[in-house]
């Protein structure tokens, strides 16, 4: 079923273009028609369509243009390029210099190597961002002291005396806003304007508001919360950590019909007041009293009443303002309740199914006054009890405090949690699962990646790594979304990032949290524990966090292609291996305080030492060799041959250390554990020779605690790589499709919906982990997705960004089909196999511009015949079978 899916998808999408040589999906900067592109050459990326088999670009022409209308006829063209070459995905921008606040259209055409050329593109555009000198609007604030809990409203209503042709609005605050424009939502986005490190990024975020505006009175509403910037984050209650004035910066662009423009700023023209959100904490929740409502605040014919005041102009802090670099938070699945039920405790909890990141939309009517709490859990007790207690001390309440009229639909406006559970407390009578819906909200990320097998359980842990992605990349990378936590933990990251980039698109994502982890660096090099950086100085430096800095660009390096990331990269890659070298001695780095293989396993009752804990500073010394190759790596493809040779010598250096210090003559780690020897292995740690003796002692660790796994943060994402690389993918499978504790099968047989943080939230017997650190969404073990789309689906990349692919599939696990599908720079690449009478069959799509090498697990079978493993196909789609036996 699943290969006629996907041979019928693929035609389909062929004759959607109708033709032989087609191009679709542009990108600019890894984004569709981005608003606020600072670069000043912007990338440009386009994919190819093709009805035959084996096409390649030979050359391109690309023509840009600031007339949408002019751009087909040549005119007012600011590139036009016509290039003989293969490169189809990041090609930079090589036309006039470009300005600001300009909006350029663009499209391209390319040939082929069957001497085909394809229609022109679709016209699509980037826009370009303000210039620091471009802002014109001044900081508002409200005229107080800003020390309310309650967010105050800022409104201007103004006139626009002619035909508008078109407006665009450039917004941000220090807090979050929600802005609207004759009483319609300004865009789709929530949570703005995102986190980042606001004393050196703040982000704006730019909207075309043509639709909004009309001839004549127009009105701006705008609420501002406190979020990230002012309100309770970390876990030591610290509130105000960025700055103690909520303010707001609005600037909008108003061009007319007859060429003349008008710009509406926020000014000292402006008023505020206070609304009917009493009180929002992105851990706390919201506190939304409805009798508070300004009715039409937001429209021409409200007028402000005395209590409005004028408001105060704050000077412009350290802040950067930069343009979004990548997706804005948006609302994306909608999850009904299952049921609505009272708990043993006699509590009214209602069931969504599916421990999600967002809000819940609750319908209620009721007298005035009528005060209803929703409150959040990710799971109920062995009893079946409502638990919140692993939320620490985030309270993840909303209330709502009815104004007594019609049905009202509410929602939190500056805060998210993480639920599959709500209690329901002050509900005028019965409340109904019509009344409920749960909203999952993330960064607006593309699904890139679907991967599924013969094995439901499997299955069900794809999906776990997937909404433990959704719930965790809520603009900044976070360990988890519901305690009083929800940080941008390197270590969680750098572990995930590899399967983050199979499931979705996370190019502008992470280009944009990496600005923060250089911006946050310290002088010194060193990296923080978490980014943007809310801990002190000291929560800085251990090994496998701090790698993040180095692990991550790279990966989105072979992920995308994308070169810009190392050079943007370069400085703090280096400065954080230089950190390391100035606190090693003899080139042993072993100081200072490390996390070392987190959350590993460790039973209750470990009598005779089966805990498996692994010395810290060793494995700092393979974190450390890793972060030096990728520096040699990274330097070797920006052409920097000087970094490459003094940097290939200190490797060395550090693997002689870390052979005399960590292992003895005979190839044995001071540390017996799983992470010990896979941190070895997966980063070359051991003389050549030693390597398969250090492998089968692996295998036979795994054996001696019965096919589980042992390790923590560190260990995980390398186990079953390291396994595989040395011909034991067998045993990589036994620990996959193991059931028991410790497993990743294990929450899944738990009913878990997302990944945990630890291998048992809930143990065997039902009871929790402790409350202190338990959280039901934290992705850092979802990190096996990267081995099970390269080694189960088999697909990889040979060259950054899947210009070379090969695939892969090696079977195991008893399982009778895999298939997987990644949507690449280039296009989707598909790999499919399954099990029939002793046949391996494979069909596999590669995308128009790449060429693939294929292997199979045995010889290829072609008209009855055996050939070699392995072969080399461009582009279409191909159908290969091996013989299994052999
Ligand atoms: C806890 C979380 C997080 C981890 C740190 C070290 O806060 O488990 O995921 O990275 O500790």
């Amino acid at each position: 079923m699943k290969f006629l899916f996907l041979l019928l998808s693929f035609f389909s999408s062929v004759s959607v273009f109708g033709q032989k040589l087609g191009v679709y999906d542009l990108r600019v900067e890894h984004l569709e028609n981005p608003l606020s592109v600072d670069a000043a050459k912007p990338r440009l990326g386009w994919k190819i369509s093709s009805s035959l088999k084996n096409t390649l670009q030979t050359g391109y022409e690309i023509r840009v243009g600031t007339d949408e209308k002019g751009i087909r006829s040549g005119k007012q063209l600011v590139w036009n390029a016509s290039v003989k070459s293969d490169q189809s995905v990041l090609v930079p921008y090589g036309g006039a210099p470009l300005k600001s606040k300009q909006r350029y259209y663009w499209q391209v055409r390319v040939k082929d190597n069957h001497g085909n050329t394809s229609p022109w593109s679709s016209v699509q555009y980037w826009q370009t961002g303000l210039q620091a000198g471009d802002w014109t609007a001044k900081w508002i604030a409200v005229a107080e002291k800003d020390t309310s809990s309650r967010s105050p409203l800022m409104r201007k209503a103004f006139d626009l005396k002619k035909r508008v042709k078109s407006a665009t609005v450039y917004v941000t605050a220090k807090g979050l806003y929600e802005a609207y424009i004759n009483g319609r939502r300004v865009g789709d986005s929530y949570l703005t304007p995102g986190w980042t490190s606001y004393r050196n990024h703040l982000q704006y975020q730019v909207y075309d508001v043509t639709g909004l505006l009309q001839s004549g009175a127009n009105a701006i509403g705008v609420t501002l919360g406190d979020g990230w910037y002012k309100g309770r984050i970390g876990f030591n209650h610290q509130r105000r950590f960025y700055g103690d004035t909520r303010a707001l910066l609005m600037q909008l662009e108003v061009a007319y019909t007859d060429g003349t423009k008008e710009v509406v700023n926020t000014d000292e023209s402006w008023l505020s007041s206070y609304g009917p959100i009493v009180a929002s904490d992105v851990y706390d929740g919201e506190v939304y009293d409805a009798r508070q409502e300004k009715t039409g605040w937001r429209t021409v014919s409200y007028t402000a009443d005395a209590s409005w005041k004028p408001v105060r102009i704050i000077e412009k802090g350290t802040e950067q303002l930069v343009g979004m670099s990548g997706p804005t938070v948006k609302k994306h699945e909608v999850f009904k309740a299952l049921k609505v039920f009272k708990t043993p405790a006699g509590e009214t909890v209602a069931d969504f199914g599916q421990n999600l990141v967002g809000w819940v939309v609750l319908k209620a009517k009721g007298p005035a006054g009528t005060k209803i709490t929703l409150s959040h859990a990710e799971v109920l007790d062995k009893a079946g009890n409502f638990y919140t207690t692993n939320l620490r001390s985030a309270k993840a309440q909303n209330t709502y405090i009815l104004k007594g009229d019609a049905e009202q639909s509410f929602e939190p406006h500056f805060t998210f949690q993480g639920f599959r559970y709500v209690k329901i407390e002050g509900y005028p009578g019965e409340v109904s699962p019509e009344q409920l819906a749960a909203v999952a909200v993330y960064s607006a990320m593309e699904t890139t990646g679907k991967l599924s097998t013969s094995n439901a359980l499997l299955n069900q842990l794809q999906h776990n790594i997937q909404w433990g992605q959704k719930g965790n990349f809520v603009d900044v990378p976070t360990d988890c979304p519901q305690r009083d936590e929800r940080l941008g933990w390197t270590g969680d990251a750098q572990a995930f990032a590899n399967t983050a980039a199979y499931n979705m698109d996370v190019a502008g994502f992470f280009t944009k949290w990496l600005k923060d982890v250089k911006a946050d660096q310290h002088k010194n090099g060193n990296v923080p524990f978490v980014i943007p950086d809310v801990l002190t100085p000291n929560d800085a430096g251990a090994a496998g966090w701090a790698d993040a800095s180095t692990i991550i660009p790279w990966s989105m390096y072979q992920a995308y292609g994308d070169k810009g990331i190392l050079e943007a990269q370069f400085d703090s890659m280096k400065a954080w291996v230089d950190f390391m070298t100035s606190r090693s001695k003899d080139n042993l780095w072993n100081t200072g305080f490390h996390f070392g293989d987190w959350l590993f396993y460790r039973p209750d009752d470990d009598n005779d030492g089966r805990a498996a804990v692994t010395d810290k500073y060793m494995i700092a010394q393979c974190f450390y060799a890793n972060s030096v190759q990728i520096l040699i790596n990274a330097a070797k493809v920006l052409g920097k041959p000087d970094i490459e040779g003094k940097y290939e010598d200190l490797l060395k250096n550090i693997k002689t250390a870390y052979v005399q210090e960590y292992m003895t003559p005979g190839g044995r780690l001071i540390s017996s554990t799983q992470t010990a020897y896979v941190l070895a292995l997966q980063f070359d740690m051991l003389p050549e020779s030693l390597r398969a003796q250090a492998a089968d002692r692996l295998v036979q660790n795994v054996r001696s605690y019965g096919n589980h796994l042992t390790t923590g943060f560190l260990g995980t994402p390398y186990l079953c790589h390291v396994l595989s690389r040395f011909g034991h993918t067998n045993v990589a499978y036994d620990l996959l499709m193991q059931e028991s504790y410790p497993s990743w099968l294990y929450p899944v047989k738990m009913g878990a919906t997302t990944i945990w943080e630890r291998w048992d939230g809930i143990k065997p017997d039902g009871s929790f982990q402790t409350p202190n650190m338990n959280s039901y969404n934290h992705y850092a073990y979802g990190a096996i997705g990267d081995w099970m789309y390269r080694n189960m689906a088999g697909i990889n990349q040979s060259s950054p960004g899947y210009k070379g692919i090969v695939i892969q599939p090696v079977p195991g696990g008893k399982l009778s089909s895999v298939s997987a599908e990644l949507s690449t720079p280039y296009g989707s690449v598909a790999s499919a196999w399954k099990i029939e009478d002793g046949l391996f069959k494979l069909r596999v799509q590669v995308p128009a511009n790449t060429k693939a090498t294929v292997i199979l697990p045995a010889p290829i079978l072609k008209s009855g015949a055996e050939t070699g493993t392995t072969t080399t196909v461009g582009s279409g789609v191909y159908e290969f079978e091996c013989r299994l036996d052999k």
